[in-house]
């Protein structure tokens, strides 16, 4: 545990909460390494089922920290490369459901944090803006691939060129998030959505994570191949046989075994 990342542990519901709130959560090279690594510990750890990244106090997180950059000994490439990318990649690749919890302002590598998650959450006063025209650098960290894909190429352009603010009504209705929440029960919302996500059957979650990271950049031929694959390791799982037994029996399934 560090400083710069909160960790609570909670109903199998592991939070991790973005913590420089004095800078609206902008990521510094700490930040964003001891990110990467409570992610890796969650997906290690038995008791976590789900993984929640949120941030502390009004923002959500405004991107690179504007203040550690000039002076520093690597070429933007590398610091990409070292910091942001494996940030994302580690969250694409959990084999536990990512939710990120959208409290506040996500901006420049921040929005592309809050698109990264499985689940996106936002609070009423939650906004996302690709800020990163502003100091005339071009959208990273996943957001190329993941705005036009939510938006499509033209939207995804317009909000990247004007760095346009998007507030929580429009991220909705753009399906940059699944949910927006009130303010003032927003971190009791996210917990209790985290659980009902938890009660779920983690292995096929997994599974199905995978799958439809596949399909992504995938063919249909293939993504049928994929599916009938992952189907024989869902099917062998104890997991199927409660589903199945459950339904026959009329009864709620459970998935979670201590
Ligand atoms: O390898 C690389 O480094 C490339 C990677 C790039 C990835 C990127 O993310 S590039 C984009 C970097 N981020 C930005 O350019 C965002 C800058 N911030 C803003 O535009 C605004 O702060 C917001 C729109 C996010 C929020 O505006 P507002 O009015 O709600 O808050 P504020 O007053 O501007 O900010 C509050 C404080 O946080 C303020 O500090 P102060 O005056 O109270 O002492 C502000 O300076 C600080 N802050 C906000 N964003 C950053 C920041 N400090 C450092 N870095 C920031 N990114």
């Amino acid at each position: 545990t560090s400083d710069v990342i909160l960790v609570d542990t909670r109903a199998g519901v592991r939070t991790l909460t973005l913590n420089r709130a004095d800078r609206l959560n902008a990521a510094n090279d700490a930040l964003l390494l001891a990110l990467t690594e409570e992610l890796k510990a969650a997906d290690a750890d038995s008791g976590v089922r789900v993984v929640v990244i949120t941030g502390a106090g009004r923002g959500f997180c405004a991107g690179q920290d504007l203040g550690d950059v000039s002076g520093r000994d690597m070429t933007f490439t590398e610091h990409l490369n070292r910091t942001y990318n494996p940030l994302i990649r580690t969250i694409r690749g959990l084999g536990k459901p990512v939710v990120t919890a959208v409290n506040g302002v996500a901006a420049g590598a921040g929005a592309s944090l809050a698109l990264s998650g499985d689940i996106r959450l936002w609070a009423q006063s939650a906004s996302l803006i690709e800020v990163f025209s502003n100091i005339a650098l071009v959208p990273d960290s996943g957001s190329t691939w993941f705005l036009p894909r939510l938006v499509g190429y033209h939207r995804a352009f317009e909000l990247m060129a004007l760095a346009e603010r998007v507030n929580a009504e429009e991220g909705q209705r753009l399906g940059l998030c699944e949910h927006v929440y009130p303010d003032e029960t927003f971190r009791e919302d996210v917990q209790a959505y985290a659980e009902r996500l938890a009660a779920r059957p983690a292995h096929t979650l997994k599974l199905t994570k995978q799958a439809l990271n596949a399909a992504m950049t995938s063919t249909l031929d293939e993504a049928l191949d994929q599916e009938a694959a992952l189907q024989q390791l869902a099917g062998d799982h104890w997991e199927h046989e409660e589903g199945v037994t459950a339904f026959k029996a009329r009864r709620a399934p459970v998935f979670v075994r201590e």
